[in-house]
């Protein structure tokens, strides 16, 4: 029987999914991103979950798209890959973003293609040392897709978003790092204990207003201080009636630790 292409494992709150093909650097087929689809929607429903981390099998996180599934024969009919974005890679980086709980992302190897776009598109990643991310788009006649010309000009601004996207180059984990690209570059033998200690505090967190925070930033880029403003505003008033916020503020003024319950 072949390894499922994703592996889905919960405990403590925390789900692990991890990318699965590692004999193809984790690059995606129609299968795995159904696999992924049917996980996150998992995690969507469940309320026990409340923190998502995702990474990959073997030494790479994920070259993005199997090619060899989108190669076109001499002579045969164009593949209309704006199908396979609309159907698989266009959801898959609106429900990451939409989930309204924290996604840690691990890059344990290097994250090439749709691959990268999918890391940036997850609220918190690290990387091990040795990983890399790659904009390889341009090296296939493609553009930067999953995000990646949404989230590359507003991480790391214009001159250096069009460096990578036009050359492919490989972008250290380290300069991933100083770049502003992702929150941290780690030891590679320390990268599962940070990010498990990331998610575990994740996990013991008040996730409504986690997801609140997520919203607000993803919602900034698009919004004037005035819309940016209420949007604080709509929220703020929403979690006021959280029993976390209540008991976030009762444990602090009673100088002890708090203890959430996601609700
Ligand atoms: C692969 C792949 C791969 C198949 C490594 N496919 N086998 C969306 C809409 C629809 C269609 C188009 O795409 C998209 C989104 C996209 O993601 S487009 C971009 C697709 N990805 C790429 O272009 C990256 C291709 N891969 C690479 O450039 C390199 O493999 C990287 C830089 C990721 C890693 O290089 P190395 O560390 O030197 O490893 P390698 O090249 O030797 O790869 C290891 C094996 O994995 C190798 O197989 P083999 O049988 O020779 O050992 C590769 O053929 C295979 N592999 N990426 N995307």
């Amino acid at each position: 029987m072949a390894a499922p292409s994703i592996l889905f494992e919960s405990h403590d709150g925390v789900t692990e999914i991890t990318l699965n093909r590692p004999e193809r650097l984790n690059s995606f087929n129609l299968e795995m991103h159904e696999r992924l689809r049917e996980a996150l929607g998992e995690v969507k429903r469940r309320s026990d979950i409340r923190v998502v981390l995702l990474t990959g099998a073997g030494r790479g996180f994920c070259a993005g798209q199997d090619l060899a599934d989108r190669v076109v024969a001499p002579g045969a009919e164009p593949i209309d890959l704006g199908y396979t974005l609309s159907t698989q890679y266009n959801p898959l980086i609106r429900t990451l973003q939409g989930l309204p709980k924290p996604v840690v992302c691990a890059v344990n190897g290097v994250a090439a293609g749709a691959g990268a776009n999918i890391a940036l598109a997850c609220d918190i990643v690290i990387a091990a040392r040795s990983a890399s991310f790659v904009q390889a788009f341009c090296k296939i006649g493609l553009i930067p897709d999953s995000g990646g010309t949404y989230f590359l000009p507003r991480l790391v601004g214009r001159a250096r978003a069009l460096g990578l996207a036009l050359l492919g180059d490989r972008l250290s984990a380290e300069d991933a790092e100083r770049w502003g690209l992702i929150w941290k570059c780690v030891d590679d033998v320390a990268l599962m204990d940070e990010a498990r200690t990331l998610a575990g505090q994740f996990a013991t967190g008040p996730t409504k207003g986690l997801a609140e925070i997520k919203r607000a930033i993803s919602e900034s880029p698009n919004n004037t201080l005035d819309a940016q403003l209420d949007l604080e505003r709509d929220l703020q008033r929403e979690l006021g009636c959280t029993e976390d916020y209540r008991e976030g503020a009762r444990a602090f003024m009673e100088k002890r630790a708090p203890n959430f319950k996601g609700r």
